[in-house]
């Protein structure tokens, strides 16, 4: 089984969570591609659909599924996106395709959070993956240096400016213990405008993709 085939399995069942006739929020990266190929063939139980990515916000328009703004919506029932690293308290890790600021703001926006990953992603301890973190382009020394002494080693993610005009630095060797204490310390630091731990508000639900089946977590 490929690993596209775990996260189909993945996006296929988080779909069970659609709401009807209703608006829903959704994330970035392959997972969510695939689940939004699936949700075309039910694109008339959506009332519009708020994207948190632009790549996303494409697909759907490209696939004729209604977008919003978040902005026209307010409050969201349910958003649906992936990670790149999930723990067993459904904390995460996400930042992987650099759209983790406007993947906060909706995840906040929206009352439950059904996460879709292949097994891959399930790990006991956050921090294998390099935190994506958002930075201000002329602060982006500085935050590296106070990154540094958080214990990380920041790489600067070449050629990519973000949807609000930022760069990305992806922080290796953090060992992340208190993932909620790390996530609002670096957001603290001058400079910083997001970074991809999310603690404060994990997922509700995981829908992990395994070869025979997918496995729902909660905690
Ligand atoms: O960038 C993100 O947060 C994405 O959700 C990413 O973490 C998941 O990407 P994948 O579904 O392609 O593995």
């Amino acid at each position: 089984t490929t690993q596209n085939e775990l996260k189909r399995q993945a996006a296929r069942r988080a779909l069970d969570y659609l709401p009807n006739d209703d608006y829903i929020g959704v994330g970035s990266g392959s997972t969510v591609a695939l689940f939004i190929e699936e949700l075309a063939a039910k694109k008339d139980r959506v009332r519009g659909v708020v994207a948190a990515s632009l790549e996303s916000r494409e697909l759907l328009e490209k696939l004729g599924i209604k977008v919003v703004a978040l902005a026209d919506v307010g409050k969201l029932p349910v958003y649906f996106d992936g990670a790149d690293e999930v723990n067993h308290s459904l904390q995460m890790i996400k930042g992987g395709g650099a759209a983790l600021l406007g993947e906060k703001i909706v995840a906040h926006a929206s009352r439950q959070f059904i996460c879709m990953a292949d097994e891959s992603k399930y790990v006991s301890k956050l921090g294998k993956f390099p935190l994506p973190v958002e930075v201000v382009p002329f602060a982006r020394s500085w935050v590296a240096s106070q990154l540094v002494k958080l214990g990380g080693r920041p790489v600067l993610r070449e050629s990519v400016i973000t949807r609000g005009g930022h760069e990305i630095l992806d922080v290796h060797d953090l060992s992340i213990l208190e993932p909620m204490k790390l996530e609002d310390e670096i957001n603290r630091i001058p400079g910083v405008m997001e970074n991809g731990i999310f603690a404060r508000h994990p997922a509700d639900v995981l829908v992990l993709g395994h070869a025979d089946r997918a496995e729902i977590i909660t905690v």
